[in-house]
């Protein structure tokens, strides 16, 4: 079963909190995963709360883990897993170890989050854009957001033929692509011309969230499958999101199983993983209100404007 396969997953680590490997691995254990953990960067808390301590890996440290993972005979995963990885010299070494890993094995299963940032904010350095456009060759599922798409493609998704373009710019490099989500009213208002906007209707007053996934139909048709999905928003700000769900989309992607007729390894990875992502979203949600308001952890609009060190205290 593909549940025995081992993955490396390469991404953050944080004391405080849920994002990176911290949202990744327990969950890829639960499935029945073995997980190798390499550590981006080890930090007290994710970066979005402003203020944060702790180093990133340098692109030294990193090679040396590889190096000796890799003479002792520890380096043969048969799915790769990459997140949050901010500076371009230790992308670098990742990348190197991409290659690494599918030459040796083509049926590597590489998923490869590049994470950039989100809703038209960079946080990483920008000099790892170029790499990772070069690590779409050892890729077989990239799970970019909407802001990563148009930032790797140079294509605004600003109408429904621009989100094929970029779609089919991706599947020039990698078989498997999801867009994780995009907001859908703010979208269809932005794409759809004036006589097909829905009316404003106590019915779509419910916000949602838009999930494609796209598989090319063969390794080298420029044809791809594209399914939709959509879930209902949860109005709130969660961290570590899409680190969770890109591990969960991995952990479930089984290229040898038979599926029906309307199904891909990839929808059905996507549906598994987005059903299992919203569960979680919600009880977080649920539990989330029954603290005491002080206890709650912040919201978008407080994130924005509260100074970062009275954001921490208040997130205790
Ligand atoms: O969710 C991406 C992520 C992972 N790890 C760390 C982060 C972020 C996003 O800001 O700061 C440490």
């Amino acid at each position: 079963a593909d549940e025995n396969d081992r993955i490396l997953s390469i991404q953050s680590h944080v004391a405080y909190g849920y994002v990176g490997g911290k949202a990744a691995v327990f969950p890829l254990q639960c499935i029945g995963y073995d997980v190798d953990v390499v550590n981006t960067v080890n930090f007290s808390n994710h970066t979005g709360y402003g203020c944060f301590g702790g180093t990133r890996a340098s692109a030294e440290e990193l090679a040396s883990i590889f190096k000796m993972m890799d003479e002792t005979g520890l380096l043969s995963p048969q799915r790769l897993l990459t997140g949050y990885i901010p500076n371009a010299a230790a992308l670098e070494v990742v990348k190197k170890l991409a290659q690494k890993l599918k030459s040796r094995n083509p049926n590597l299963i590489y998923l490869m989050d590049p994470v950039l940032g989100d809703s038209g904010k960079l946080y990483v350095s920008q000099d790892v854009i170029p790499i990772y456009k070069e690590m779409f060759a050892y890729a077989t599922i990239i799970t970019p957001n909407w802001f990563e798409v148009e930032t790797l493609t140079g294509v605004p998704l600003l109408s429904l033929s621009a989100l094929r373009n970029a779609l089919s710019i991706l599947h020039k490099h990698v078989q498997h692509v999801i867009i994780s989500s995009i907001p859908l009213q703010p979208w269809l208002s932005k794409i759809l011309p004036e006589t097909m906007q829905p009316p404003a209707s106590a019915d779509n007053r419910q916000a949602y969230l838009l999930c494609i996934s796209s598989s090319r139909t063969t390794e080298t048709s420029s044809h791809s499958t594209v399914h939709a999905r959509l879930v209902p928003l949860i109005a709130g700000y969660f961290s570590g999101v899409g680190d969770l769900f890109s591990a969960l989309t991995l952990g479930h992607f089984n290229n040898n199983k038979r599926y029906s007729a309307t199904q891909t390894p990839l929808s059905f990875a996507a549906a598994a993983a987005l059903h299992k992502t919203y569960s979680i979203l919600e009880f977080t949600n649920a539990f989330a209100a029954r603290l005491p308001p002080e206890d709650r952890t912040t919201t978008d609009d407080e994130r924005d404007a509260a100074e970062p060190v009275r954001k921490l205290k208040r997130m205790k």
